[in-house]
Order: C-alpha cells, then sequence, then structure tokens
C-alpha cells in the first residue's frame, strides 16, 4: 500500500462505527442513529446485518444503498460485512470479513480495488490475513462484549501490543466492549482507531456519544 493511502485510511478508520437493524430498535431507528453518528463524527461505516430480524433481499438492498448515499455525501468510509455481492452492488468501499468467512486468497481476488479489512484474535490470525492482502486488520474483542453473542475471549490491549511489536504494520482497529472510557488505552497500544457498536447504537444521544469517542481518538492520537 502506497504511503499516502496508508495515511488516508489510519485517519478514515479512527471512529469506526460497525451496525446493522438488529443493533437498534427498528429500520429507521437505525438509520436515524446512523445519521446521528455522522453529525458526531464517524470517519467510517460498516453495513454488519446479520442474525436473527435482519434484513434481507430487497429491503437490505435498498437500506445498503441509502447508506451508501449518505456515507458518500458526508465522506465517511463505507464497508460492507461478510456480503460480497452487496458490496459490488452498492459499490461500497469495502468488504470487512471474519477468520470463519472464507479463503482469503479467493475473498482477496473479487474484492480487488476495493479495501479489504479482516479480524484477528491473535498475531498469527493478523500474520495470515496480511500475508493474503488485508488492508486493515480489526484485533480483538478488546473488551468483554455482549453484542456479539460468539465473541471470543477478550484478548486486551496487549493483543495490539503484541501486534505492533512484531511487524504488523497495517492500519488498525480494536473492537469490543470500547466506550468513551477506554477508547484512549486502545490508541495508546498502537491502533490507529477504534470500532464500535454499542458505544454509539446504544446511546441515548448517538451525536455526543460519536463527538465524545472522536476527542478521546483524537486526543490521544496527538500524544503519540
Ligand atoms: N467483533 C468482535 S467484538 C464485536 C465484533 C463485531 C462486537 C463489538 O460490539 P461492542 O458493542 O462495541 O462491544
Ligand atoms: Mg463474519
Amino acid at each position: 500500500m502506497r504511503a499516502q493511502v496508508k495515511t488516508r485510511l489510519q485517519q478514515d478508520l479512527s471512529l469506526y462505527f460497525v451496525a446493522g437493524t438488529m443493533n437498534c430498535s427498528s429500520p429507521e431507528d437505525f438509520y436515524r442513529i446512523l445519521l446521528q453518528a455522522i453529525e458526531g463524527g464517524i470517519t467510517a461505516f460498516q453495513f454488519r446485518e446479520k442474525g436473527i430480524n435482519c434484513l434481507t433481499g430487497q429491503k437490505q438492498l435498498e437500506m445498503a444503498k441509502r447508506i451508501k448515499k449518505v456515507c458518500q455525501e458526508h465522506n465517511v468510509l463505507f464497508i460492507v460485512n461478510d456480503d460480497l455481492e452487496l458490496m459490488k452492488a452498492v459499490d461500497a468501499d469495502g468488504l470487512h470479513v471474519g477468520q470463519t468467512d472464507g479463503k482469503l486468497d479467493i475473498i482477496r481476488r473479487e474484492t480487488e480495488g476495493k479495501l479489504l479489512g479482516v479480524s484477528a484474535h491473535t498475531l498469527a490470525e493478523a500474520e495470515d490475513a496480511i500475508v493474503h492482502g488485508a488492508d486493515y486488520i480489526g484485533a480483538g474483542p478488546i473488551y468483554q462484549t455482549s453484542t456479539k453473542s460468539d465473541a471470543k475471549i477478550p484478548v486486551g490491549v496487549e493483543l495490539v501490543t503484541e501486534l505492533r511489536s512484531n511487524h504488523i504494520n497495517v492500519p488498525l482497529v480494536g473492537i469490543g466492549g470500547i466506550t468513551h472510557e477506554n477508547a484512549d488505552k486502545v490508541i495508546e497500544a498502537g491502533a490507529d482507531g477504534v470500532a464500535v457498536i454499542s458505544a454509539i447504537s446504544g446511546a441515548s444521544n448517538p451525536k455526543s456519544a460519536s463527538i465524545n469517542l472522536f476527542h478521546t481518538i483524537q486526543n490521544q492520537k496527538e500524544k503519540r
């Protein structure tokens, strides 16, 4: 990755909001929260529409199109979780996959020209993702989370430290249980940003929650 493109991606991943309609009380509530999060300064959004009560088919596609439009208008990076066809259908900026979402060499070929993010729980998983051409890593879960039912054991910010001290230099975000109270620790350990679901989707005021998170992250980045 060219240095300029890497620097840009490191900035664009600063405050990465991840959500699907299931994380909110209704599709309209989801969209309202997304708009507020954008107003509050999120820099990237991942549409993670999965599990019970998720939108499918045409409804999912329509929602993805709305998201693409609003993200594009506000210069927010738009990533689709684990749905290559949907990513292509709406011409999103990229795809994010987990460790069990398929063979990375095939996924990398299918996402040529797009960003590819991969979740990693260990140094070995991060190394493997990079060998296969991942553009960024989502490391975690950092802290305990109740949002993802099958989340692995929290690894703490120590995973971020370990990755950074083992030549993992690609853009990296921490995910899992991150709030405005602990986001600074994740950045301090070497992450370029934080990815959150409930800290924004579950906030009584998603806009101010996003503003708080953004400031925490920027302040900590400035200290480096
Ligand atoms: N991957 C690892 S933890 C997690 C995902 C998708 C859930 C993060 O949700 P929250 O609410 O920010 O802990
Ligand atoms: Mg997945």
